[in-house]
């Protein structure tokens, strides 16, 4: 029985693509880490021999490894792209490969018939739900905003400040009066939130910081508390991504707010790529996940023991 059994395993996921390359953008964030740990244990789980690549956030490593995953003739290749441009030539290889691409959490600006489908989250409406927070919060008193940017040129750094801005747009009282990257992480978080201090006053001219990811906003906070100053009291703190760390930091009252984002991009993906593969099923070109927003007001402690073994 063992035997035949065996086999009908085999058999159920010989359709199923076999060896799928993930060209991961890297470990910048809390989030970005839980995207990997929960793509290898999908994989695991399916059955699927997972080729993983670590590019430390290089565009030109990104490349390589998608080069690398074509000549070595995997069935489908994830891509979470650090940018949105300098993707054509080599999709196009792909594309000629007969090889499918699945994009994970960032989109890109190539022509949509160089991919199968996007899975991620409406990066414009994030910014907004993010906007309407401070809106809503600060209600008709005047606010001076500092935005930490996420990595330059990508898609949630465009979108999420688009997103924002609309939500904040005819609310005058409102100002964004400046705006950096901090690349997505706690340690340029810390340090461009440094300079923003010294640049207001020592921190006393700033009302809020909107920061493009949880993470910049972590350190961040940090930042404010050596400035002597009181995060999510003298300086109102939004976010996004909904990690274990940032609800921590709303339990003891130092951030304010936070849009979640699902670190599962591959179980979309997964699906979408079998059906692909089994059926010729072609996927809309854009799988969207859920946002959420989340306040002190919403359990932050359970939420924070709810995700902390999620492997952020
Ligand atoms: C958004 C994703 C972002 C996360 C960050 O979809 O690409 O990248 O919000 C991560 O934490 O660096
Ligand atoms: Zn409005």
């Amino acid at each position: 029985l063992m035997m035949t059994v065996a086999v009908l395993a085999l058999g159920a996921t010989a359709s199923m693509a076999q060896t799928v390359g993930f060209s991961q953008i890297g470990s910048e964030s809390g989030w970005r880490a839980a995207e990997t740990t929960l793509t290898k244990q999908q994989a695991e789980e399916r059955g699927i021999d997972l080729k993983f690549s670590d590019a430390q956030q290089k565009q030109e490593n990104q490349i390589a490894a998608i080069r690398s995953f074509i000549a070595q003739g995997v069935d489908a290749i994830l891509l979470a792209p650090v940018v949105a441009t300098g993707w054509d030539s080599v999709l196009q290889e792909a594309h000629e490969a007969e090889i499918p691409v699945v994009l994970l959490d960032r989109s890109v600006d190539s022509d949509k018939a160089l991919y199968l489908t996007a899975v991620g989250s409406d990066l414009v409406h994030e910014g907004a739900v993010a906007g309407q927070w401070l809106v809503d919060t600060v209600a008709g008193n005047d606010c001076r905003v500092v935005e930490l940017q996420g990595t330059t040129g990508s898609s949630p750094a465009i979108d999420r400040k688009a997103g924002f801005e609309s939500a904040i747009e005819g609310h005058d009282n409102i100002e964004i009066v400046r705006s950096q990257t901090g690349d997505f992480t706690r340690a340029q978080g810390k340090e461009v939130m440094e300079s923003f201090l010294q640049a207001e006053n020592g921190g006393k001219d700033i009302c809020a910081l909107y920061a493009h990811n949880d993470d910049m906003a972590v350190g961040a906070i940090q930042a404010i508390k050596e400035a002597g100053l009181k995060p999510g009291e003298d300086i109102l703190v939004v976010s996004i991504d909904a990690v274990p760390d940032i609800f921590q930091a709303m339990a003891a009252g130092e951030a304010n707010a936070t849009v979640e984002l699902t670190p599962n991009m591959a179980g979309p993906a997964f699906d979408a790529l079998k059906a692909y593969m089994e059926d010729g099923a072609e996927p809309a070109k854009f799988i969207q996940t859920e946002s959420k927003l989340y306040t002190q007001a919403d359990d932050p402690a359970g939420e924070y023991e709810r995700r902390k073994d999620l492997g952020y």
